[in-house]
C-alpha cells in the first residue's frame, strides 16, 4: 500500500472507533452521572471536512480545513434521536453550527454531512455566530437564539479587539433550512438570550443577559427577563431581573441562562452558568435554580453553589476552566440529557433526571452569603444524621 492508502485506512480506523466507542456512567454525586468520554470533539468532525480525499491533488493525505474544537451545543430530540447543534470552530477561530446525532444520547455521536448554511442579514453580515439555544415553541416552530459578534464600529482607530454581541434569531422545523429573522433589538449588548417555549400573557418571553460591553456583564443585574410583541422584529424595551448577580457566589462577575426550561409539575427547571473572577482568570460552573409554573420570571428555588464545576481533563482547553452548557434534552420517561462544554473544547454528557433535579434545587441551601451561614447549613445536616450515624459504621 502507498503512503495515501496507508494513511486512509488509519484514519477511517481511527474515526469509525472513537465515533462507535461506548461512553459509561460515572456515579459519584447522586445528583447525576458524569459519562466518561466527551461526546464531541474536533477528531468526530467528518474526514471529508477536514481533508482533499483526492490523492491526485493530495497526495500527502492532509487536512486541509483544520477544527479547532466542538462546543456549547444547543440540544434536541428529533424524530426519535438525540441532537446537538455544536459550536464547531475552525483553526482560522471561526465558528460555525452543525448538527450531530445520537440514537441514545451518550455515545455514537455523528455529524450530519452538511454543517447549518445560517443565512446572513443582507447588509450586515456577521463575523462570528455560536452558542445556539435551541426552543420548540408553541408557536410550532422551533427557534435558535445565538450570539452574532461583529467588530464594533466605534471602536478607536488601532483597537481591533472591541466587539458587539447582539442575539441573533433564526427558525426551522426540520434543522436544515432555517429562516434568519432581524437580530434582536436592545440598549445593551446581549449575550446567552434564550426564548422561553410557551406564550406568556400571549406574548413571546425571552431570558437575557444585559451587559455593558462585550466581555463585561457591569450593570447588567443577572439573568432578565423581557416579553416581546413580534419575534419576527424583537425589540427589548423592559427587562427585569429573574436571577440577580452577587458578590462572593459562583455567579459574582457574570452568569447567563443555558438551555430553554424546562416544564415540570413543580415549576420551571433552569441551568445557567455563573462566572467569577480568580488569580487563574475567569473561572465559569453552571448552576441550576426555579421559576414558579404560572410566572416563569418568578424565583422560587436558588440552590447555593455549583452544580457541576470542570473535573480532571475538563479543567484544560482553549479557554480553560470553563464549563458551559446550552442544550439539555429532557426524555419522555423523565430522564434528562445535560449536554456541556468544557474550556471551550469539546461537548460532555451528564445523565439526571427530573425528580431528582427538582429534589436538587428544594433541598440545597441557598447561598447564605457568609462563612458563617455555610457552617449553619452544614452543622443543620450533621444534627439530622445523628440518628443514623451507626450506619456508616464499618465494623
Ligand atoms: O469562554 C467562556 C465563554 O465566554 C462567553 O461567555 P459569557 O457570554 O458568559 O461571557 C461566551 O463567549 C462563551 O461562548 C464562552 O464559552
Amino acid at each position: 500500500m502507498n503512503h495515501y492508502d496507508n494513511r486512509l485506512q488509519t484514519l477511517i480506523q481511527q474515526y469509525e472507533d472513537l465515533i462507535t466507542r461506548k461512553n459509561e456512567p460515572q456515579y459519584k454525586n447522586g445528583i447525576f452521572e458524569r459519562y466518561k468520554f466527551p461526546v464531541l470533539t474536533a477528531a468526530h468532525t467528518p474526514l471529508f471536512w477536514r481533508y482533499d480525499l483526492n490523492p491526485k491533488t493530495n497526495s500527502y493525505l492532509m487536512e486541509r480545513f483544520m477544527i479547532n474544537g466542538t462546543f456549547n451545543a444547543g440540544a434536541i430530540k428529533l424524530d426519535g434521536k438525540y441532537c446537538l447543534i455544536a459550536r464547531v470552530e475552525g483553526a482560522d477561530r471561526k465558528s460555525f453550527f452543525a448538527v450531530a446525532e445520537s440514537p441514545n444520547g451518550v455515545d455514537n455521536f455523528r455529524f450530519w454531512d452538511n454543517p447549518i448554511d445560517m443565512p446572513e442579514i443582507e447588509g450586515d453580515p456577521d463575523a462570528n455566530i455560536y452558542d445556539m439555544r435551541l426552543t420548540k415553541h408553541e408557536d410550532g416552530w422551533i427557534y435558535g437564539i445565538f450570539c452574532s459578534e461583529r467588530k464594533d464600529p466605534n471602536a478607536p482607530k488601532g483597537d481591533l479587539s472591541s466587539a458587539i454581541a447582539d442575539a441573533a434569531v433564526a427558525r426551522t422545523k426540520d434543522l436544515v433550512t432555517w429562516e434568519r429573522l432581524p437580530n434582536i433589538k436592545s440598549k445593551s449588548q446581549q449575550r446567552n438570550v434564550v426564548l422561553h417555549p410557551e406564550f406568556v400573557n400571549g406574548k413571546y418571553a425571552l431570558y437575557t443577559r444585559p451587559q455593558d460591553s462585550f466581555i463585561d456583564a457591569g450593570s447588567g443585574g443577572g439573568i432578565g427577563w423581557a416579553l416581546i410583541d413580534d419575534i419576527k422584529n424583537a425589540v427589548i424595551t423592559h427587562e427585569e431581573i429573574v436571577d440577580p448577580r452577587y458578590y462572593h457566589t459562583v455567579k459574582e462577575l457574570k452568569n447567563g441562562e443555558g438551555p430553554q426550561p424546562i416544564k415540570t409539575s413543580k415549576g420551571w427547571l433552569h441551568l445557567a452558568h455563573g462566572v467569577r473572577p480568580c488569580a487563574a482568570g475567569l473561572r465559569y460552573v453552571l448552576y441550576m435554580y426555579m421559576t414558579d409554573l404560572h410566572n416563569p420570571s418568578k424565583l422560587i428555588a436558588s440552590p447555593g453553589g455549583y452544580f457541576m464545576a470542570p473535573e480532571g481533563e475538563e479543567r484544560v482547553g482553549d479557554v480553560s476552566n470553563v464549563l458551559f452548557a446550552n442544550g439539555w434534552i429532557p426524555d419522555e420517561d423523565g430522564t434528562v440529557y445535560i449536554y456541556y462544554a468544557s474550556s471551550d473544547t469539546r461537548m460532555h454528557v451528564a445523565v439526571s433526571s427530573i425528580d431528582r433535579l427538582i429534589d436538587y434545587c428544594f433541598n440545597t441551601s441557598p447561598d447564605g452569603l457568609r462563612s458563617a451561614t455555610s457552617i449553619k447549613t452544614i452543622r443543620t445536616l450533621i444534627d439530622r444524621n445523628k440518628p443514623f450515624l451507626s450506619i456508616l459504621k464499618t465494623d
